[in-house]
């Protein structure tokens, strides 16, 4: 570790510090030895038998070697984190692609080039550390940058505000989403009473729940999830002028969702499909990449932007201030350690650098206390910052002292300054204005009061909802009923859809539909506590870069399905497979059985996976070549009958060569015209039209899904 921060700088060039982290972690890596030992280093003669008193006797309390391996194992678990506790990790780096000098003194946000290492963990807010990846939930999407100057923490989420305004709440509002505590049910859901009955009286979730009702509550990979910082941060440049800011992540790979249903499949399926597709895809040295953008604002404009920046149930439209590129994250290394890495990792927003610094939202504020409050006494006292995942780049000293777990040796007698013992003449510490300065100058009277601009509920809850494309409102429109449905108390259903009526009330009405429920009542809401008159002054009546379908895309990453039997036919097959390939998806081949199938021409086909083993729902679209014989085979299988309606009653694209089309002739739902505009391209085994196949059915994944697909209620869930 370098001795001095300008020793740090000075050896820094720009790509070479990413690997920095790296070579600090591999300090701490246990070597893989043959030889067993003790935790004292003392040789392990039998790992096998305890020590007895005989081969039939009892068992010695003397056996140390016994002793210290249970107690070991007996201590092995932490308390998992009170909120986002499912999680997975990653390293990397920043690079800068735009200098910001202009805006902020942070030296890793001056040289474009300079590249910083990053540790990013993604997590599910409510479902505890062993539940389901895929189930409906906002998603943490915190970044630690080991930058020369100190760790700095981007802790925010996959959406772009939150659901209370003030960190006052925000342990009512945990306390509601998590299981109920009399039976400690439902795990990782918010379709239950207490969730619901809190968001109905305050009004303020509106906003948040709109976002976790849709598309965006259900990522189809960590790698196309957005991040956003939330809260409006501040940069400082070294002239001490600050403008507001607000952080926002963009995947390379666009931003794709599941379908509901789909990803309750895939829980029961495969829980860790999240953390396995980020897993491998770094491990196939598929690099997952993100854009850093950023709204800048000046501060003098701050106030005519129509909503109060300090509010974080509010975002701040792109259409209202551009997002400027400034720079990629790139994840390029799986950890080596679950538990010493993504477990112990230790986030904090109030690990800032000098050159960004905080602002008076009122969630931020409280954000500032809990994070290190919560890490004592998860991660068992004041010393996590010694932990190799948390330890910083650059030289770190204070004269803090002792506790558990201490690992740094400080020497020397003195643990206090000013002093005059450790150089034997007067020794102050002071970084003057090297260090971190605060931007803003604070005075006003004491009072709990939120100010009046806080008190707009519900407008950009109708500005969501205008900006979703008619698939998406539909998904809306279902998960709200789904969620309402398990509610059990017909007043919070009410109170629910009295408040919707306050966003769109032909959204209200169709929500309140199944519910067994009055019409919505919007004058109802407006006379229950927590109901604000306020109302925003943005003129726009939409946004489209709320609209996951807006965003197109290309196909890398997805993973295609083929499925086969005997007698399939590989001439298109192998054409539109090859072009999958170079479009950047993958493909696996599905059949009956492992081992082999033999094509029409005698060729053995290698299978990847059974029906049983891997069902459609593991894949983004499928397949189906042709041959009669082999579209014979798949008709008489149910397994492959249900594997391809089931891909199309969730919207996947589909491209079926030849006599396969049977397959979808079940439903008979499809006219050739309505195919092509449902994502479904249906072709011959013709060697002059093979490309164009193969191209229509990348046009098709590239939509990634085609949520308004005629008949798909016909076919059997
Ligand atoms: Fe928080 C963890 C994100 C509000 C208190 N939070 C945590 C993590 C993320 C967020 C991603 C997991 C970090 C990791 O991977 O280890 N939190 C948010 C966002 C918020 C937010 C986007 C709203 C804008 N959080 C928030 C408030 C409080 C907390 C208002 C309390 C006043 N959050 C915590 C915590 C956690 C935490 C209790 C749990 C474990 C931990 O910190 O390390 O302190």
């Amino acid at each position: 570790m370098p001795q001095s921060r300008s020793e740090a700088r000075s050896r820094a060039k720009p790509g070479d510090a990413a690997a920095g982290k790296l070579k600090q972690l591999e300090g701490y890596s246990q070597a893989t030895e043959n030889l067993l030992t003790t935790n004292q280093g003392v040789v392990v003669p039998d790992n096998h038998n305890s020590l007895r008193a005989g081969a039939r006797g009892p068992s010695l309390l003397e056996d140390f070697i016994l002793r210290e391996k249970l107690q070991h194992f007996d201590h092995e678990r932490i308390p998992e984190r009170v909120v986002f506790a499912r999680g997975a990790a990653a390293h990397g780096y920043f690079e800068l692609t735009r200098s910001l000098v202009e805006y902020t003194r942070a030296e890793f946000l001056q040289e474009v080039g300079s590249r910083t290492p990053v540790f990013v963990r993604f997590s599910n807010l409510t479902g505890a550390r062993g539940s389901a990846d895929t189930v409906r939930d906002v998603r943490g999407f915190a970044v630690k940058f080991y930058t020369r100057e100190g760790n700095y923490d981007l802790v925010g989420s996959n959406m772009p505000v939150s659901f209370v305004q003030d960190a006052m709440k925000f342990p009512d509002l945990v306390h509601a989403l998590k299981p109920e505590p009399h039976n400690g049910m439902p795990q990782a859901s918010s379709a239950h009473d207490t969730f619901w009955d809190f968001a109905s009286l305050v009004p303020e979730c509106t906003h948040m729940l709109m976002w976790l009702m849709s598309d965006h509550a259900l990522p189809r990979s960590w790698r196309m999830t957005a991040g956003f910082g939330v809260h409006t941060f501040r940069l400082t440049n070294a002239r001490g002028a600050s403008h507001f800011v607000k952080f926002h992540w963009r995947p390379k790979l666009g931003r794709h969702a599941l379908l509901f249903e789909e990803a309750q499949r895939i829980a029961g399926r495969d829980p860790d499909f999240l953390r396995r597709d980020l897993w491998d895809a770094i491990d196939r040295g598929e690099y997952p990449e993100w854009e850093l953008g950023l709204q800048l604002i000046d501060e003098d404009k701050a106030g005519s932007l129509g909503v109060d920046l300090l509010d974080p149930t509010k975002l701040l439209p792109e259409e209202v201030v551009p997002i400027t590129t400034v720079g990629k994250l790139v994840l390029n290394r799986n950890p080596d350690n679950f538990f010493a890495e993504t477990e112990q990792v230790a986030f904090h927003p109030g690990h800032i650098v000098p050159g960004i610094d905080f602002t008076n939202d009122p969630l931020l504020q409280g954000r500032l206390f809990s994070y290190s409050d919560a890490q004592l006494g998860r991660l068992g006292g004041p010393n996590h910052h010694e932990l190799p995942i948390n330890r910083g780049l650059c030289p770190m000293h204070n004269f803090q002292r002792d506790g558990a777990q201490r690992s740094l040796i400080a020497k020397g007698r003195v643990a206090y300054e000013p002093n005059t013992l450790a150089t034997g003449s007067e020794l102050r510490h002071d970084g003057g204005q090297q260090g971190f300065q605060s931007s803003e100058s604070a005075t006003g009277e004491k009072t709990r009061r939120r100010s009046t601009s806080f008190d707009d509920h519900f407008s950009q809850a109708t500005l969501f909802w205008n900006s979703q494309s008619a698939g998406e409102k539909e998904h809306l429109v279902a998960a709200l009923q789904y969620e309402l449905s398990r509610v059990e108390t017909p007043a919070i259903r009410q109170r629910v859809v009295d408040n919707l009526a306050h966003v769109d009330m032909r959204l209200a009405r169709k929500v309140a539909e199944p519910l067994g429920i009055g019409p919505p009542d919007a004058r109802a809401a407006a006379g229950r506590a927590g109901y604000r008159e306020g109302k925003g002054s943005l003129s726009q009546e939409s946004s489209p870069s709320l609209s996951l379908e807006a965003q197109g895309g290309n196909i890398h990453g997805r993973k295609v399905a083929v499925v086969v039997a005997q007698g399939v036919e590989l001439g298109a097959f192998k054409v539109i497979q090859q072009a999958l390939l170079d479009a950047g998806a993958s493909t696996r081949v599905v059949a009956s059985h492992l081992g082999f199938i033999t094509s029409s021409s005698g060729q053995q086909l290698p299978v990847d996976h059974t029906f049983a083993t891997m069902p459609s729902v593991m894949f983004d679209a499928v397949l189906v070549p042709g041959g009669p014989s082999c579209a014979q085979n798949l008709l008489a299988s149910g397994d492959a009958v249900h594997f391809v309606l089931e891909a199309y009653r969730h919207c996947k694209p589909l491209c079926v060569i030849g006599e396969s089309v049977e397959l979808l002739r079940v439903r008979d739902v499809l006219t050739p015209e309505s195919a092509a505009a449902a994502g479904v391209v249906i072709g011959k085994n013709d060697p002059v039209t093979r490309n164009e196949l193969a191209q229509a059915f990348i046009a098709a994944i590239g939509r990634h899904r085609h949520w308004l697909r005629p008949g798909v209620e016909g076919i059997p869930a």
